[in-house]
């Protein structure tokens, strides 16, 4: 390893150590990489809190004001782990100042605020890349691989699901640490831009362009009391989401996530169906990727659940030995590792900025969907 690039993290919160986990296991891990993360400054609001997360994942300074981080000279690389509503404010000033952006997900509150970011952010003509992380479990990717190769046919139909239960009870607050992904005008919007943005990510990665929406959203819990005010307020958000959709190839989308589906803490589930096959995949069996072809000899058809555990599957000669699994962290992993590739080859780490604006389009559709009970044509351009 010749090379530096000095990170720069601000939020040190749920996102703020996957990063940060992910900088620290690529010299172990991805050795070959001719760049070197260092770990040059976390940020975070809070002084007690900002040096106790810099000691443990090894950051060799502390900021409490992200301005004076983007000021330094000797950070390359900010990484925005911040809730949503300083993304724009703080990727806009980091491209101004020059540095490379890796933007934790979505990118953006709102369409307009993307739009402003990838502006500033193309124009500046600095590095940068947007943490839609399941692209990158090794399931997912070899997903990828097997629809590239033409293997499913016509794609006819693409499902997702991303369902949770954490905010059933009313006495979950908006706002604060933790619950700000409640509070719209942190958030945005609720599951539509914290969780379908991820099924919408990699839809289209797999599957091409969305090309029009027809959604509904629902608001269980009306009012909750919010953390800075301490009083019952209006809840902004989408609780649950349900969209149907056309993709430029023909093909029928149908989307749904809850935090409302009592049971279910993180289920992201996906199936394609192609005219000669089909995929599906689950996030609580993640090493697994499921696959059936009806070429298959009749008497042995079937489902079969490929264990994505291989040298030959994608990045898995990386890790342990074939049969040996691994999780969520290293979808966190894998992307940080194609960044600094990216840095190598001097090609983009996709999802850009760019890329992200488009899954942006579709989730402000979605919600002008829901509210003008209409369908809506999404602008995508993929
Ligand atoms: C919300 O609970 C959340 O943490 C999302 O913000 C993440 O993006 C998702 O991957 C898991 O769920």
């Amino acid at each position: 390893m010749s090379k530096e690039l000095r990170i720069g993290l601000i939020g040190c919160g749920f996102m703020g150590r996957t990063h940060s986990n992910a900088y620290n296991r690529l010299q172990n891990f991805f050795p070959d990489l001719k760049t070197k993360a260092v770990l040059k400054a976390a940020c975070a609001r809070n002084k007690d809190s900002v040096e106790a997360f810099a000691k443990q994942w090894g950051y060799e300074s502390t900021e409490t004001d992200w301005k004076k981080l983007i000021a330094r000279d000797d950070i390359d690389a900010v990484d925005i782990c911040t809730p949503n509503d300083t993304h724009a404010e703080i990727a806009i000033a980091s491209a101004k100042a020059g540095k490379m952006i890796l933007c934790e997900k979505p990118l953006s509150r709102t369409l307009a605020e993307g739009e402003e970011m990838v502006k500033v952010i193309e124009k500046a003509g600095v590095k940068n890349t947007v943490w839609y992380n399941y692209r990158r479990v090794p399931a997912v990717t070899l997903a990828k691989k097997i629809i590239d190769s033409g293997k499913l046919g016509k794609i006819f139909h693409y499902r997702a699901n991303f369902l949770q239960d954490w905010t059933i009870s009313p006495d979950v607050p908006q706002g604060g640490a933790g619950t700000w992904r409640l509070d719209v005008g942190a958030a945005g919007s609720g599951v539509t831009g914290d969780l379908l943005a991820h099924c919408i990510d990699t839809a289209m990665w797999l599957n091409g362009g969305i090309k029009d929406v027809s959604a509904m959203t629902e608001t269980f819990i009306k009012e909750r009391v919010h953390h800075d005010s301490r009083k019952k307020q209006k809840v902004g958000i989408d609780d649950a989401c349900i969209f149907h959709c056309h993709f430029d190839n023909g093909s029928l989308g149908l989307f749904e996530s809850t935090r409302y589906a009592r049971g279910h803490k993180a289920l992201y589930t996906l199936e394609i169906n192609g005219e000669h096959a089909s995929i599906r995949w689950d996030l609580h069996d993640m090493n697994r990727l499921e696959y059936f072809d009806h070429r298959d000899e009749s008497v042995v058809r079937g489902w079969r659940s490929i264990h994505v555990t291989d040298g030959d599957q994608p990045y898995m000669d990386k890790w342990w030995v074939p049969g040996l699994i691994i999780g969520y962290e290293h979808s966190f992993i894998h992307q940080a590792a194609d960044f600094f590739k990216s840095l190598e080859t001097n090609k983009p780490c996709n999802p850009t900025f760019k890329d992200a604006l488009q899954t942006q389009k579709v989730c402000e559709m979605v919600i002008e969907s829901a509210n003008t009970r209409s369908w809506k044509d999404t602008g995508v351009d993929w």
